[in-house]
């Protein structure tokens, strides 16, 4: 522990370190007491057997079908890829090389974005880790990999307990080839608010020392000044800066005159002039309509001197269309995901795209077969998470009304029936749409689609109507997201907030028009560390303090969780979510070449103070945790 508590210490870390280093920091001499892992482990098992886990439906164990994991020879040598051309010649000479593929190159997306929209986010380290190296060895041909970002972060140490940068810096070890990509939300980094200058710069260095590469940075407002700092931060790390804008509305509405073809020109010169080295266009609800998407790309390509990238979803299933569109029109890299995860609110099939493009010229070099190999595998894990699943069976057009980005639709779904308006979703769509008007038809991504969501909510739970917000604005409290937005904190809308609604929002309130950080105080990240050494009682790392700095509250109970339960993301992905079976034996590999077998023989009937013992056995010997049953 001495060693690891040296090598995470900031000063050190700084290299600016004498012999006075270690009487400086006697902090490093304390070591984590040494808890007994197995009963923290049993205590878990023991727990979800007989109480669930938020968000999965409680029942016994679904007997899962093995995986297939490919075989791959760990001792070839790793076939070189993209991060090669990163490390040795620098971003822009990776953004030149790009430009100079004729076919269109991929980003696989099947590790952040795919699982963000299929299944609440949830696929955890575990299942992604044993398919890395496979997966570099197989696909060494991507442009990169999406595989952090977004609401990963959050929801690594929120509901899976486990910790994003530990899943950062065991996936890199495993892939040394491919690109790292991320979804970096600008000024609110991988959150939900604006945060201070120093933690967006701090944030960005250490996800860049930890293994990001390509940080695809975009605002919910499209606001350009938002995003500044952000793309100077990447570009100080020599790291590639995807400046991206957001997609919405439809170019071929000519009635439509907010976001046309001009507006989207005018930005992409902006973002290429503050510094992008590839310019992301990120069609976060899949409104990208194929002629739009050529129409598009073809005047970008005679406006910008840097590479394009797109993203989009298939919601209304003309994923793929659009795609062969854009791909005519000459764009560098499309996102796509191996089949098994792709589709409906997720993006288009790597392996569709494959065989739409045969015959032509820009069909991507990737080995179809390969994909399909991991597809397989992913077929069997998407098995585990299943109570996560939207339950959209179809393609959806309707997306072109509602405009709702493919990561929230199952999201505010589930919101919608946590408030009980389960049986008002038909309504709910309509009043989202409603809500983007009156809100002057905005940009709706992370964080700005939560304000539209929110608000949305707020109207049919109160049976609220549009004139009877401005009648009788004076008297409702409206949610938090839908006040700081008209106060400015998530940034400035283009052509500006509707006047009346934001005066009826703020009430006596202000709004700011300048960038949000400038008016935030730094973090103090050494009082912070100091805090949570105190705190915690463990060697804190840098990693620590951001993510508290982040998310203080999410990441303090994270903490609470790992005191009691220990490190779960050792466990097996059905016993993290349902526990075990009678009878059933399960491996557990605590750390390398350390393996414990756990079976689980009884749990007694409940005691008059609600608890049950369960009776295990822990490498065969007998074991007994007391758990609460809260049924
Ligand atoms: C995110 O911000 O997490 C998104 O994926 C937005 O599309
Ligand atoms: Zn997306």
């Amino acid at each position: 522990p001495f060693l690891e508590n040296v090598i995470q210490h900031e000063q050190f870390l700084t290299g600016e370190c004498d012999t006075t280093f270690i009487d400086k920091t006697p902090e490093l001499f304390i070591f984590p007491t040494r808890k007994d892992r197995g009963t923290k482990m049993l205590t878990y098992i023991g727990n979800t057997t007989i109480n669930g886990v938020e968000g999965t439906i409680k029942k016994d164990k679904p007997h899962f079908t093995k995986l297939s994991i490919p075989f791959v020879d760990p001792f070839e040598e790793m076939p070189r890829g993209t991060k090669q051309i990163l490390d040795e010649q620098g971003p822009e000479a990776l953004a030149k090389w790009l430009m100079e593929q004729q076919e269109v190159l991929l980003t696989d997306t099947t590790f952040r974005d795919a699982h963000q929209s299929l299944l609440a986010t949830r696929v955890r380290t575990k299942d992604i880790l044993q398919i890395a190296e496979p997966t570099a060895r197989l696909l060494p041909n991507l442009f990169s990999v999406e595989m952090w970002g977004g609401a990963t972060f959050d929801v690594a140490y929120r509901f899976l307990k486990e910790d994003p940068w530990t899943r950062l810096i065991r996936l890199r070890e495993k892939m040394p080839n491919i690109l790292f990509q991320m979804l970096l939300r600008s000024s609110n980094a991988v959150g939900y608010k604006n945060y201070p200058d120093n933690l967006i710069q701090e944030f960005v260095e250490k996800s860049a020392s930890a293994g990001i590469d390509v940080y695809r940075i975009f605002d919910s407002l499209n606001w350009v000044e938002g995003m500044r700092l952000a793309i100077d931060s990447v570009r100080e790390n020599n790291k590639i800066a995807e400046a991206t804008m957001c997609y919405t509305g439809n170019i071929l509405d000519v009635g439509r005159k907010k976001y046309d073809l001009n507006y989207y020109l005018n930005l992409a010169k902006e973002l290429e002039e503050a510094g992008a080295h590839i310019l992301g266009i990120k069609d976060m609800a899949g409104l990208l309509k194929p002629e739009a998407a050529y129409q598009l790309i073809s005047s970008l390509k005679d406006t910008l001197n840097i590479p394009i990238h797109l993203h989009m979803h298939d919601t209304s299933g003309n994923g793929i269309i659009t795609y062969a569109r854009a791909i005519d029109a000459g764009v560098d890299v499309v996102d796509v995901a191996a089949g098994a995860m792709s589709g409906l609110t997720s993006q288009p099939s790597a392996q569709s795209l494959y065989h739409a493009l045969e015959g032509t010229t820009r069909q991507p070099k990737v080995n179809v077969a390969n994909y399909e190999k991991l597809s397989n595998y992913w077929e069997g894990v998407r098995e585990y998470y299943q109570d996560f699943e939207s339950g959209m069976k179809a393609p959806h057009t309707e997306i072109y009304f509602h405009e709702m980005p493919g990561g929230q639709y199952s999201n505010l779904k589930q919101q919608a029936k946590a408030v009980g308006l389960e049986d008002r979703w038909e309504e709910v769509k309509k009043t989202y749409h409603q809500v983007n008007e009156m809100f002057g038809d905005i940009i709706k991504v992370t964080p700005s689609s939560k304000v539209i969501g929110d608000m949305t909510l707020f109207m049919v739970q109160n049976n609220l109507m549009e004139e009877e917000v401005y009648e009788r604005g004076e008297t409702i409290d409206f949610p938090d997201s839908v006040i700081e937005f008209a106060q400015g904190y998530i940034g400035q809308p283009y052509q500006g907030f509707p006047e009346k609604l934001q005066k009826v929002i703020l009430k006596e309130k202000e709004a700011i028009t300048v960038r949000p950080g400038e008016l935030l105080e730094p973090v103090d990240f050494k009082q912070t560390r100091d805090y949570l050494f105190r705190e915690l009682n463990r060697p804190v790392s840098s990693f620590d303090v951001i993510a508290y700095a982040l998310y203080p509250k999410v990441f303090m109970d994270y903490n609470k969780f790992t005191e009691t339960y220990g490190d779960v993301s050792v466990l097996d992905t059905p016993t993290f979510f349902y526990g075990m079976n009678l009878e059933e034996v399960i491996e557990v590999e605590i750390e390398k070449g350390k393996t414990l077998f756990v079976k689980l023989n009884s749990i007694s009937e409940p005691k008059p103070d609600g608890t049950r013992v369960v009776y295990f056995e822990l490498n065969g010997q007998s074991r007994e945790v007391t758990i609460k049953d809260d049924s």
